[in-house]
């Protein structure tokens, strides 16, 4: 049965894990991010001045879009007065600069007007959708329709280029994102002929090989190889993989696709039974930033994007309001807790682009040649990056993050994911406020109490069960559900190489690693006992929980090889949460370790 998503709006975090991360978006990362785009020129591109001493790039436009739809939300919440102020100055520059056709592009207007919807890799229909979904987030914050009305005339134009006349470059956007947007658009508006272009890029997606590909994208890179409802397995960028599948997944809800729906649930079951990381990430390659086979997941060199997290999470948010499976519930709180999470530091400040699974430092002095560093993702976080994609969609995802708590249909509430919050539902024309207490994932224990009589349906987690447990919540008398919640060791599917022999720690949804400042430096002599007990602690430090298990340590005899033996010490080894590593300098790290 379909669900219904409980938007951000109606709910409020009250308290807790998920409450610290948003107030350190508000007070610390939006500006942050702001600074450093601002320093590179980013803001400024958007006056489309061609002798500008800095250079835009195709892709500066949805930079910033994100950043603004991140922004709008925080508005949407609370006053934030010099953040609109900002936003409106980006609105005005674009109004000034958007061409009388009404496209508007800050590289193409001031670069390179020849080519105009040329060339598919080169981002503009990507960069449409981001500043479509900025200018919606900010017409439903504001109540400012400036920015969503030149959007409309953007979009008018696009619909005349891609859909009417047919004269442009290439069919279908290199990079999807604009059909996600134009969905919004529709949403918001109720005109279907956005929702009519946006099923016109999915469905036209595939149909025949497009022209504009370069040496570094093919069709399946590109998810174009085949027609959308072929598709059976996760292909390619995975970024642009994910927002594609959410794209066919809100057609298929919209027009009661079948067959639409049939390839979105086959390449879901893909993804998390062949191409994902413990920790909810994907992309197995920095070649192509892709996808790759089955089982291939390397630890040291994962890709795992921290867009493409936010992407698997956008693809199975979609899936749960078409399908109402839990299984998309439990992959959204194992990405959130883990693979979305370690993107941004602790305070907030930095990010990651690639979110590894191990890290050997002295690795990353293995120069065959001066500039030849084996290509291994950074070991700490940056503040912006050359291509700085992720930072922004950060802004945004974290702070619409009240959108993946609560679900609901004629039968009820559905509590998806665990805050702290208060929730207001209109349930068949009941006005329902829910209030829901935890202190999630440091324990299961979630008190609920609700203005009416309801059923509350709770997500039981993936590693407790597999349903939802029904509450009758009578009106204003406070019900409390809880489980134990286990530390496990974890193994992989004996299918994927770099799991081989090794075990990983999870307590709750939060997978645990080890870093090289917390066991002496020898992390990969350290092999976990498994019978080991785990002992529970607290780091002051860094503020995570730690476990520290009991393990045998091998040090060598300084030959480099020699007969084998079971000579090795017993030691005990300290974790904390992978969403924690890389807080303090360059280390060692691993998710994976040996165990006897
Ligand atoms: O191309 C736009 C974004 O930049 C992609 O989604 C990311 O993977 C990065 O390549
Ligand atoms: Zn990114």
């Amino acid at each position: 049965m379909e669900h219904k998503v409980l938007s951000f709006e109606n709910v409020n975090i009250t308290g807790g894990f998920w409450n610290a991360r948003q107030n350190i978006l508000r007070e610390t990362t939006v500006w942050a991010v702001y600074k450093r785009f601002k320093e590179t020129g980013r803001f400024d591109a958007f006056k489309c001045d061609k002798n500008a001493k800095i250079k835009p790039h195709i892709y500066w436009d949805s930079d910033v879009a994100k950043w603004i739809e991140g922004a709008a939300y925080l508005i949407k919440k609370s006053p934030e007065p010099e953040l609109e102020k900002i936003i409106d100055g980006v609105v005005d520059d674009i109004e000034k600069n958007q061409l009388p056709c009404g496209y508007f592009n800050s590289f193409y207007i001031a670069i390179e007007p020849q080519n105009i919807f040329k060339n598919r890799d080169c981002h503009e229909l990507y960069c449409a959708g981001h500043l479509i979904e900025a200018a919606v987030a900010y017409a439903e914050a504001t109540g400012k329709t400036k920015f969503v009305d030149l959007m409309i005339k953007y979009v008018d134009y696009i619909e005349y280029r891609f859909k009417i006349k047919g004269d442009t470059g290439f069919k279908t956007p290199g990079h999807e994102e604009i059909e996600l947007a134009l969905v919004r658009l529709y949403k918001f508006t109720g005109e279907r002929k956005f929702l009519d272009l946006a099923r016109f890029f999915v469905l036209e997606r595939g149909k025949e090989c497009e022209n504009a590909l370069t040496d570094w994208s093919n069709e399946s890179y590109l998810q174009s190889h085949i027609e959308a409802k072929k598709q059976e397995t996760a292909m390619g960028h995975s970024v642009r993989a994910t927002y594609f599948y959410s794209s066919m997944a809100d057609i298929a809800l919209l027009d009661g696709d079948t067959e639409l729906k049939g390839a979105c649930e086959k390449i879901f079951d893909d993804i998390i039974t062949h191409k994902m990381y413990i920790t909810g990430g994907i992309g197995s390659t920095r070649h192509g930033e892709a996808f790759t086979i089955d089982y291939d997941l390397p630890t040291e060199t994962a890709y795992s994007e921290s867009c493409a997290a936010i992407g698997l999470v956008f693809f199975a948010q979609r899936m749960l309001a078409l399908t109402g499976k839990k299984k998309y519930a439990d992959l959204i709180e194992r990405v959130l807790y883990n693979g979305f999470l370690s993107s941004i530091s602790l305070d907030g400040k930095s990010f990651f682009y690639v979110n590894p699974l191990e890290i050997v430092k002295k690795n990353h002095t293995r120069h065959v040649s001066v500039n030849y560093s084996d290509n291994l993702p950074p070991m700490t976080r940056f503040e912006v990056f050359e291509c700085s994609c992720c930072p922004p969609n950060i802004v945004r995802f974290l702070g619409s993050f009240g959108s993946l708590l609560y679900t609901y249909n004629d039968d009820g509430i559905y509590l998806q994911q665990f805050a702290s919050s208060e929730a207001k539902f209109n349930i068949n024309g009941k006005e329902i406020t829910l209030v829901e207490k935890t202190s999630y994932p440091e324990n299961v224990k979630i008190s609920l109490v609700s203005s009416e009589d309801v059923t509350v349906f709770v997500r039981v987690p993936e590693y407790l069960g597999n349903s939802y447990v029904p509450i009758n919540l009578t009106a204003g008398i406070e019900k409390t559900i809880e489980f134990e919640m286990p530390t496990m060791l974890i193994e992989g599917n004996p299918a994927i190489l770099s799991t081989a022999g090794k075990v990983a720690i999870m307590r709750g949804p939060v997978v645990y690693c080890m870093e090289g400042c917390d066991n002496e430096g020898e992390l990969f002599n350290i092999r976990i006992n498994k019978d080991t007990d785990f002992i529970h602690g607290f780091d002051k430090e860094l503020g995570v929980p730690t476990i520290t298990v009991d393990a045998y340590m091998k040090k060598g005899n300084g030959a480099l090889y020699s007969p084998m033996s079971y000579e090795r010490q017993k030691t005990q080894a300290k974790l904390i949460p992978y969403y924690a590593f890389a807080n303090r300098g360059e280390n060692d790290m691993q998710v994976w370790t040996l165990f006897e």
